[in-house]
């Protein structure tokens, strides 16, 4: 006995038809016309659309970050995900700073086990010497096939040109992919303290310390080294003109380059949301900055002309009020926040937030909420507002980033043999978005009051219900590892 979702209008990357849909365990088993319901379970999808579960490559769940923890893990960002018809992420694991990449591996495999969606890791390197560079082709064997760098957050996270160079030679030998973060941390480092020395310390100045010049500049730079060692790039959260105009540069040229942009960077402004009047721009801080309307329409270009692959969130969210609670002794006492351990004996407790950043811009937290609204927001814009096609929407959340990431065919598409992923889109309904009904563990909600058309109301994984309306029927353990090969495709 299996599932038999009848009448709907299935969506794939390149075509939308009516059909039943058969899953028998955990896969799609049959597809065609009028399937016979006898001994299945039938889900009646009339009016509805069957698209593929949601991918998103790029979250930071329960990441230590700005002086404290981003808010959702692996427990509550999954349930918010699955809410948003998003049923696989990838999360970066970040090497630990002295440490090995597979000692980041064991750090990231514990907060997983309250897995309740299916989900990847991408290997952030921190720190190159020859037992890493050998270590890296072993990722392999663990399903790790990405690795990413960053060219920005000066003694934190950033990495040297050699760094980089060095760690996409040794990828491109075994089919990996590198993904960047670039942004030239340098000149960010030149640029702050010269803000605040100024007095220039309110949220709207974050986007003066990290002008687009310096995502260009480290776009190109890496797109060029791809170029010269033949490595697969994928450039994360693209947000502006000059580096649009350097990744279609290498591109041009036939470099192995690729890029997404995140949901966020089509909806908010410098002018409208990092300068609203006092603290309020706190919430819209993340790096690489918002920007204007013009870098909007530029990435909604790229969208369509395929120069972007993929839209994902980069989901790292901090409460705005943080650091709540009768606790400032317990914090006081614990300078490196032990934070999950006290908010499971406290639940009134929050960790610190982006008042960290209250008179200085550059102690903000860096990042926002965004792992639940992707899909609804960017199909509300992107295929109501007729700038994108149904097929291209799954193809920027669904498809390309499990053929990027080496998922696809299990994931990312619907086809007989692919998990049974499979979200039922109601293409009528409307909802407006607000953090009182969100899911995400977050006091704020960067779309609050945004009315959409178009949302998930039944979202399955490898065939069990996770979602149905307001029901959560998913449970923890139950998301699995997702092994993901080497050698993808460039698109
Ligand atoms: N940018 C953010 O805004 N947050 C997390 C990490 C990053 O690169
Ligand atoms: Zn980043
Ligand atoms: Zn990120």
């Amino acid at each position: 006995m299996g599932t038999l979702f009848k009448n709907g209008t299935i969506i794939t990357a390149s075509d939308m038809f009516r059909a039943d849909l058969l899953v028998e365990g955990e896969i799609v088993t049959l597809i065609g016309r009028d399937l016979d319901p006898t001994g299945h379970t039938v889900v009646d999808c009339a009016g509805k659309y069957l698209m593929p579960g949601g991918i998103d490559v790029h979250t930071h769940l329960d990441l230590s970050f700005g002086g404290t923890y981003s808010n959702d893990d692996f427990n509550t960002g999954h349930k918010a995900a699955a809410f948003g018809g998003t049923t696989t992420h990838i999360d970066f694991v970040i090497q630990p700073p002295g440490g090995s990449l597979h000692d980041g591996l064991i750090e990231w495999r514990k907060k997983a086990t309250l897995a309740q969606i299916d989900y990847g890791f991408h290997l952030a390197v921190r720190e190159l010497n020859d037992a890493v560079l050998d270590e890296i082709p072993t990722l392999i064997d663990e399903g790790v096939t990405s690795l990413k760098l960053f060219m920005a957050y000066k003694n934190v996270f950033q990495v040297d040109d050699s760094t980089l160079f060095r760690t996409m030679r040794v990828a491109a030998k075994h089919g990996m992919i590198v993904m960047v973060h670039a942004e030239n941390g340098d000149v960010e480092a030149a640029l702050t303290p010269a803000l605040l020395a100024e007095g220039k310390t309110e949220p709207k100045w974050h986007a003066s310390s990290r002008p687009p010049e310096i995502e260009g500049e480290a776009t190109n730079r890496a797109v060029v080294m791809a170029g010269m060692t033949g490595c697969a790039l994928y450039v994360v959260h693209m947000t502006c003109e000059p580096a649009i105009a350097a990744l279609r540069r290498g591109r041009a040229l036939g470099y192995p380059v690729m890029g997404e942009t995140c949901c966020q960077y089509f909806f908010l402004t410098v002018d409208e949301h990092l300068a609203a009047p006092g603290f309020e721009g706190a919430k819209y801080v993340c790096s690489p900055p918002i920007r204007s309307k013009h870098d909007q329409e530029v990435l909604w270009g790229a969208v369509k002309d395929g120069t972007l692959a993929v839209v994902s969130t980069d989901h790292c969210d901090f409460w705005y009020e943080g650091g709540v609670g009768p606790t400032a002794e317990w914090a006081a006492a614990h300078p490196n926040g032990d934070w999950h351990a006290f908010e499971a004996q406290d639940p009134t407790y929050r960790r610190p937030g982006k008042e960290l950043g209250r008179g200085n811009f550059a102690k903000i937290p860096n990042g926002m909420p965004g792992l639940e609204d992707r899909m609804m927001v960017v199909w509300h814009a992107g295929v109501n507002g007729s700038r994108i096609s149904p097929q291209r929407f799954v193809e920027l959340h669904c498809t390309n980033p499990a053929k990027v990431f080496g998922m696809y065919p299990k994931k990312g598409t619907l086809a007989v043999g692919s998990d049974a992923d499979i979200v039922v889109w109601d293409p009528n309904k409307e909802h407006t978005i607000s953090a009182k009904t969100h899911h995400m563990h977050c006091d704020y909600n960067v779309y609050e009051g945004m009315t959409v058309r178009g949302v998930p109301v039944q979202v399955y994984q490898r065939g069990i219900r996770l979602v149905d309306g307001d029901q959560w029927l998913g449970k923890n353990g139950a998301g699995q590892f997702v092994r993901r090969s080497p050698g993808a495709p460039i698109l």
